[in-house]
């Protein structure tokens, strides 16, 4: 009983410190998928309403810890709204890679999506949240602009191998600065591919504002990115079976240079953002 009344005054104590929740407010519950991904034939993004009474958590860090506190701390699909966003929408949440509470904002896991798309797409997100998945430029902003965040990139080889890198410093412009990227402070084990690309605006194959007079990167790549001259890495790339993929023979592939090379694609990757302050909010 000392036990269950601990818990309980701790969890007031969260709900109370994080402010206009009320008592009625929902603890949110992941929406667990039974696939990773649904059919491949179906392709939209998800628009649920969110849950009654579902509080407002701006980014899947502030709900870290009315998880934890609650003991229903698991990564899932939850919905958030950041302070500048007039709605909710839905995100994956990773509470588990390195100390957890990190959204994702991009995610590769078999190919089964098209990343080759135009400007629109990229702007607003595509894909499944719970698979494979592209946030939104615009959603990417916002998170990123009402704080100070990082950025973790998780990648994985087709030999099982998995590499990260880890940037200090993360946002992104609004479309008026075409979605700039400001990215600094790297650390890791799969080398430093975005440096290349700080300062850069976003490319979608229908718009070219890459740091190549010769080429349209975006198309040359298959994939939006803040290209340069044209790319260290490149994670919307055109996705390969290792089977299909034969080096420079074939052309750019999900491309990590520092990790692998210029002519390896990857099978995996996972991008996604947290406040620089998260480990000190606990
Ligand atoms: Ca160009």
């Amino acid at each position: 009983m000392v036990k269950t009344g601990l818990t309980f005054s701790l969890v007031t104590v969260i709900l109370l410190a994080a402010g206009g929740i009320t008592f009625s407010a929902q603890i949110p519950q992941p929406q667990v998928a039974q696939d990773v991904n649904p059919p491949a034939n179906v392709d939209g993004q998800r628009n649920d309403p969110p849950p009654p009474g579902a509080a407002n958590f701006e980014d899947c860090a502030d709900l870290y810890a009315v998880l934890y506190w609650t003991g229903t701390l698991q990564d899932g699909v939850f919905p958030i709204k950041p302070e500048s966003s007039t709605d909710h929408f839905d995100v994956y949440c990773d509470m588990t890679t390195d100390g957890g509470g990190w959204t994702v904002i991009q995610r590769r896991v078999d190919g089964r999506l098209n990343f080759d798309r135009n400007w629109a797409d990229y702007k607003t997100g595509f894909g499944w949240v719970e698979g494979e998945h592209w946030l939104g430029l615009d959603k990417i902003h916002t998170l990123t602009s009402q704080n100070s965040y990082e950025l973790y990139v998780e990648l994985q080889d087709w030999e099982g191998n998995f590499a990260h890198a880890k940037y200090g410093t993360f946002s992104i412009g609004d479309e008026s600065a075409y979605y700039t990227l400001n990215i600094g402070g790297y650390s890791g084990d799969a080398g430093d591919s975005m440096g290349h690309h700080n300062g850069r605006k976003f490319s979608a194959r229908n718009r070219d504002n890459d740091g190549s007079s010769i080429y349209n990167c975006a198309q040359l790549f298959s994939g939006g990115w803040w290209y340069n001259n044209c790319a260290s890495s490149a994670l919307n790339a055109a996705y390969f079976q290792p089977e299909d993929y034969h080096g420079d023979d074939t052309g750019p592939g999900v491309r990590w240079y520092h990790w692998k090379g210029y002519y390896y694609s990857l099978k995996a990757t996972k991008m996604m953002v947290r406040p620089q302050n998260f480990v000190r909010k606990l």
